[in-house]
């Protein structure tokens, strides 16, 4: 019997992501500058879909597509007081043109408020011109000085979906964060990643935002993920660069902001949420293949198998199936295998002798190894209804252990316990006090992931440090 090997696969996680994104031909981050990776073409397929995702979903809120400079004037880059004092450490600098050194530095992008900011001062003019909703997908750079990782911490984040957004009022904004909390919701939905959203504590905001809401995911080997961010800058923006609108009575008032972001590591989180010992699985909504057809070839028939297996291609084509037919020599099918199966193609099609006689084609599922026999006529609507099983069944595996590890402690010690010894993310009773929250995270060596956002029934419970009454339910993790 095949199976699928989690527990071990788990424990080797970091290797096993770092051995699948070169095997499965994604990512390669021998690139000679720390940080910097090269996307190739599995992985840039792959990357492409799921963008396509993001577009769709971007698209069909009203968000516009945009595309600011990548530098930013020094002095831009400062106007935000608490914004550059969170990135000035991050920050790569150009400060030549050829051999002339440049009158004002100039920064590479670590994030887009400061390049946008000046613009949106020329194009909003009135309350007509509001609400104003953008954004772009582009390469930022960040000098990160934590230790860096493939997609998960880079310098140069390719796949940066930054939108920014202008409002005429506070409850606009608030509003719009609302939005934005609904689309990030439905693009990892549609990648089958689990979350939690919760509201960041005070000391862990986005540099310049009135607050920060997040999407966290648990990577395979416990440690939580940060996804995904959505800040309410309140006006500290506009009134730094001056955007200001005509209100219907008269007035010249300040915008409303707000911004958020995803980046490569949605792909890290969707390469290894659903992955197993024997490689990735992709969901086939966004797998560059969808099918891959291998040829079980059998003295004499070689030739008739391998136009069949052409036959079926064409047809699995013109009925918009992402296929491909491994006609490779001098290879065997188990080899075969292997390598789709390290690709998370999410279905296979073998065709040997027997199949060719009866009429029938054999299928695999990726995701649980299971094989079918169907008719050559049925396989179209059999995929499709594959297709659609296997998302279901890949976006349930993962939430349930999303689910599984997540635990709701009232003793601080075995939240300890718990995160030292599985990982996972545990959820106490907090007063919501700065003193409290940082001796939670001290005490449970780990890190606030902030309020949670997303119960329906909210009880009232203890904070587990002082004892005062409350519903705020506070999510800590060991985080990447
Ligand atoms: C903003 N401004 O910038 P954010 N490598 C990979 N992914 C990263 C890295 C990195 N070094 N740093 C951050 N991310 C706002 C919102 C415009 C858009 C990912 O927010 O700094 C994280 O998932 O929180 C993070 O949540 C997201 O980019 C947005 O970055």
């Amino acid at each position: 019997m095949r199976s699928v090997d989690r527990e071990n696969w788990r424990r080797r996680f970091s290797e096993w992501f770092r051995e699948v994104l070169d095997e499965a031909e994604i990512y390669d981050y021998r690139y000679p500058i720390k940080g910097c990776g090269v996307w190739r073409p599995y992985g840039f397929a792959l990357r492409r879909n799921v963008l396509q995702i993001v577009r769709n979903i971007l698209n069909s809120t009203n968000h516009e597509e945009i595309l600011l400079p990548l530098l930013i004037p020094e002095n831009f880059l400062a106007k935000e007081a608490e914004h550059v004092r969170g990135f000035e450490d991050q920050v790569y600098w150009v400060t030549m043109g050829g051999r002339d050194k440049l009158d004002l530095k100039l920064a590479l992008r670590p994030t887009s408020e400061t390049a946008i900011g000046p613009m949106l001062k020329l194009w909003i003019k009135s309350h007509r011109d509001l609400p104003k909703k953008y954004y772009q997908i582009v390469s930022v750079f960040r000098y990160e000085t934590k230790a860096t990782k493939p997609l998960i911490r880079v310098r140069e984040i390719t796949t940066f979906k930054e939108a920014h957004t202008a409002h005429a009022t506070l409850e606009e904004a608030d509003k719009q964060v609302r939005e934005a909390i609904g689309a990030y919701a439905k693009i990892f939905d549609e990648l089958g990643i689990p979350y939690v959203i919760n509201k960041r504590p005070e000391w862990d905001k986005f540099a310049g935002a009135l607050y920060t809401i997040a999407f966290d995911t648990l990577m395979p080997d416990g440690r939580a993920m940060q996804i995904g961010t959505v800040h309410n800058l309140g006006q500290n923006f506009s009134r730094a660069f001056e955007i200001k609108y005509l209100t219907k009575d008269g007035r010249q008032e300040y915008v409303w902001q707000t911004c958020y972001g995803i980046s490569e590591r949605v792909l890290a989180a969707l390469i290894s949420i659903h992955g197993d010992d024997r490689g990735m699985v992709l969901p086939p909504n966004v797998a560059p293949i969808q099918t891959i057809i291998i040829p079980i070839p059998y003295k004499g028939e070689e030739e008739k198998i391998l136009e069949k297996c052409i036959e079926i291609e064409n047809i699995l084509k013109k009925n918009g199936i992402r296929v491909k037919l491994d006609n490779r020599e001098d290879i065997t099918p188990g080899s075969k295998f292997y390598d789709w199966e390290r690709r998370g193609v999410p279905t296979r099609i073998e065709i040997g002798p027997k199949d060719l006689r009866e009429g029938k084609v054999t299928i695999s599922r990726r995701d649980t190894l299971e094989r079918i026999r169907c008719r050559e006529e049925e396989m179209v609507d059999k995929l499709r209804e594959l297709f659609k099983l296997i998302h279901e069944s890949m976006k349930r595996r993962a939430w349930s252990w999303f689910k599984e590890n997540t635990y709701r402690i009232s003793n601080i010690a075995e939240g300890r316990r718990i995160l030292e010894e599985k990982g996972g993310i545990i959820e106490v009773y907090w007063c919501g006090s700065e003193k409290c929250g940082h001796k939670i995270q001290d005490e449970t060596e780990s890190r606030m992931l902030g309020e949670a956002l997303d119960l329906e029934n909210m009880d009232i419970g203890e904070c587990i440090i002082c004892g005062r009454k409350t519903s705020r339910l506070a999510r800590l993790a060991k985080t990447y």
